[in-house]
C-alpha cells in the first residue's frame, strides 16, 4: 500500500531526558494537528530531527530514542550539535530566514555554513529514501530543506513530491542577491508541486524561476528536465473548532477560572480595555515597533491613559541567534521606559510575559481582550491572528493586523494596517476601540465563516488533492 511522508526540520513530538530516562509526547502545533490525518493514514510516516543532538545520546539511549518515535510512526535524522549549530542557526536562521523576510542587514552568507546546510539535507534524503516504497509519496515543509525536493528526484525519479513554504517567497530584487540562488532554486524544482501561503509569494517565487533559472514559465506551470511543475497557493489555516470549543468552555458557568483570568478580568471594570499581541519573540515580528507605536497612541489620544492596558506575551524563540539576544534586550528595554514614563500608582500601560503558556492559557488571553493587535514587519502567514478570531465566540472583538501578514489577504474584515505608521497605527487603535458593538459582530462573523470553511485540515486535503492531480496530468503527458 502506498504511503504519505511528511518532512520537517522537527518532529510533531517533544523528546527529553531527565536522569537517564526519556519521555515522548506529542507537540500541538499547527502543522502537526494539520497533518494528523494524513499521518496516521496507513502506515504513512513522519520524518524530521527528535531536538535531541546525537552526541548527547549514548548508544543505548539513542536506540531508545528510536523505538520511542517508532511507536508515533516518526523516524528521527540524527543530527549533531555542530549540524544544529551550522545548518539550523547558521545558514536556516542567519542566511535564510532574514533575506526571505527582507530583513537583508540581518544576512550571514558563510561558505562552512552553506556546506552544513547541503551536508544535512542530504542526511535528510538518506533517512527518507531508505524509507521510501514505489509509487509513495513525499511532503515535504519549509526553509530548511529546500535542497531536499531535488535530492530525492534525482535518486527516486518517480517519486510525487510536494513542498510547502510557510514563509514569505521575496521578490526577485531580493532573491538575486543570494549566492546560492541556482541551488535553491534547483532543489526546489525537485518538487511536483510547489506550495505558498499566498498568490504573491507564488508570483516572486515564478518571477526568479524565469529570471535566474531562465526557464519557461507558463501562467503557474515550469518546464523543468521534460518535467511539468505546478505552483500554487494554499493559504494555511488553524484547528478552527479546537480553539472555537475551547473558547466555549472557558464561558461556561461549570469552568474553574484560572488565576490569570481572574486578573484579567479585575482590569476589566469601569470600562477599561484590553488589548493583545502574541508572538514567537522574532525581529520580523514588529515588537519594538509596536511598543513605540503605543507610545505614540498614548501620546497621541491621552484620553486612553488608564483606560487600556497592553498585554504583550512573547515566546522565547532561537535564543543562541545574537539578533534575538538583541531583540530581546530592546524589548525590555522598551517596556521598562515606556511603564516608567505612563504608569500610575493604579496603572501599568503593558503587561510583558516572556515565556510560552499553556494551550488554556492562551484561550484565556483571547477571550478575555477587546482587541488584538497583530502587527509583523513581515510574516509568511500569521496564525495567531485567525486564533484569535476563532475564539470570539460572542461575536464581539477586533482584530487590527499588519498588511505584511500573509493572512492580511484572507482577512479583509480585520482592521488592515500599515505597522511601519505610528499615525495609522494609533487612529486604528482608536477605531478598534470606539468600533459599535454590531460593527464588530458583522465583522468577526464573516470572518470566522471563512476561517472555519477552510480549517488546517482541509488546507492539507487540498494540497495532496492538489499534488495527486499534478503527478496524474504529468504522467499521462509523458504517456502522450
Ligand atoms: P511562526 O512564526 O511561529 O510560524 P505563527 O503563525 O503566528 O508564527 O504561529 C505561532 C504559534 O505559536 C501559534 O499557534 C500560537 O498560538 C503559538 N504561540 C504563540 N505564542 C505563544 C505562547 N506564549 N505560548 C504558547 N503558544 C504560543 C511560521 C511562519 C508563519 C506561519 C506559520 C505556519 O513564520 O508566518 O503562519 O509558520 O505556516
Amino acid at each position: 500500500m502506498n504511503k504519505t511522508i511528511i518532512v520537517s526540520n522537527r518532529l510533531p513530538l517533544q523528546v527529553s531526558i531527565h536522569d537517564n530516562s526519556l519521555k515522548v509526547s506529542p507537540s500541538v502545533g499547527g502543522l502537526a494537528t494539520g497533518m494528523k490525518s494524513v499521518h496516521s493514514e496507513g502506515n504513512g510516516i513522519w520524518v524530521g530531527w527528535s531536538g535531541i543532538p546525537e552526541n548527547e545520546l549514548n548508544p543505548e539511549l539513542s536506540r531508545e530514542v528510536q523505538n520511542k518515535i517508532k511507536k508515533e510512526k516518526c523516524v528521527s535524522v540524527p543530527l549533531t550539535s555542530q549540524d544544529i549549530e551550522e545548518y539550523y542557526e547558521g545558514f536556516s536562521n542567519r542566511a535564510l530566514w532574514p533575506l526571505f523576510h527582507y530583513f537583508m542587514e540581518y544576512t550571514n552568507f558563510e561558505q562552512k555554513e552553506w556546506e552544513a546546510y547541503k551536508r544535512v539535507n542530504e542526511k535528510f534524503a538518506e533517512v527518507v529514501i531508505d524509507n521510501l516504497n514505489d509509487g509513495d509519496t513525499v511532503w515535504v515543509h519549509d526553509y530548511q530543506l529546500l535542497l531536499l525536493p531535488q535530492l530525492i528526484k534525482e535518486k527516486k525519479p518517480n517519486t510525487t513530491i510536494g513542498f510547502f513554504l510557510h514563509i514569505p517567497f521575496p521578490s526577485y530584487e531580493i532573491f538575486r542577491t543570494f549566492p546560492w540562488r541556482e541551488e535553491i532554486l534547483t532543489g526546489m524544482l525537485g518538487a511536483d508541486l510547489l506550495g505558498f501561503h499566498t498568490y504573491d509569494y507564488e508570483r516572486h517565487f515564478l518571477s526568479s524561476v524565469k529570471r535566474i533559472l531562465r526557464l519557461d514559465v507558463n501562467f503557474n506551470e515550469i518546464n523543468f528536465h521534460d518535467r511539468i511543475i505546478k505552483v500554487d497557493s494554499f493559504p494555511m489555516g488553524i484547528d478552527y473548532s479546537k480553539f472555537h470549543n475551547a473558547a466555549l468552555k472557558h464561558h461556561s458557568d461549570s469552568y474553574e477560572k484560572s488565576e490569570l483570568r481572574t486578573r484579567l478580568e479585575e482590569h476589566l471594570v469601569d470600562d477599561k480595555k484590553l488589548i493583545l499581541s502574541i508572538d514567537r519573540m522574532d525581529y520580523t515580528k514588529g515588537i519594538p515597533n509596536r511598543i513605540k507605536a503605543f507610545e505614540y497612541f498614548l501620546d497621541t489620544y491621552p484620553q486612553y491613559k488608564e483606560k487600556v492596558r497592553l498585554v504583550m506575551l512573547a515566546v522565547p524563540s532561537r535564543s543562541n541567534v545574537p539578533q534575538y539576544q538583541k531583540l530581546k534586550r530592546e524589548t525590555d528595554e522598551l517596556v521598562g521606559r515606556i511603564n516608567g514614563k505612563f504608569a500610575t500608582v493604579s496603572w501599568t500601560p503593558i503587561w510583558y510575559f516572556y515565556r510560552s503558556l499553556p494551550f488554556e492559557n492562551l484561550i484565556d488571553l483571547y477571550i478575555s481582550s477587546d482587541v488584538a493587535l497583530i502587527t509583523p514587519i513581515r510574516d509568511g502567514m500569521n496564525l495567531v491572528a485567525k486564533e484569535y478570531v476563532a475564539t470570539r465566540t460572542h461575536g464581539n472583538g477586533v482584530l487590527i493586523l499588519s498588511e505584511m501578514a500573509g493572512a492580511s489577504k484572507e482577512m479583509n474584515e480585520a482592521l488592515l494596517i500599515n505597522p511601519n505608521s505610528y499615525e495609522d497605527f494609533a487612529a486604528s487603535l482608536n477605531t478598534a476601540l470606539t468600533m459599535p458593538l454590531n460593527e464588530q459582530e458583522t465583522r468577526i462573523k464573516l470572518l470566522q465563516k471563512r476561517l472555519k470553511r477552510y480549517d488546517v485540515e482541509k488546507w492539507a486535503e487540498e494540497f495532496l488533492k492538489a499534488l495527486k492531480k499534478t503527478k496524474e496530468v504529468t504522467s499521462n503527458n509523458i504517456t502522450k
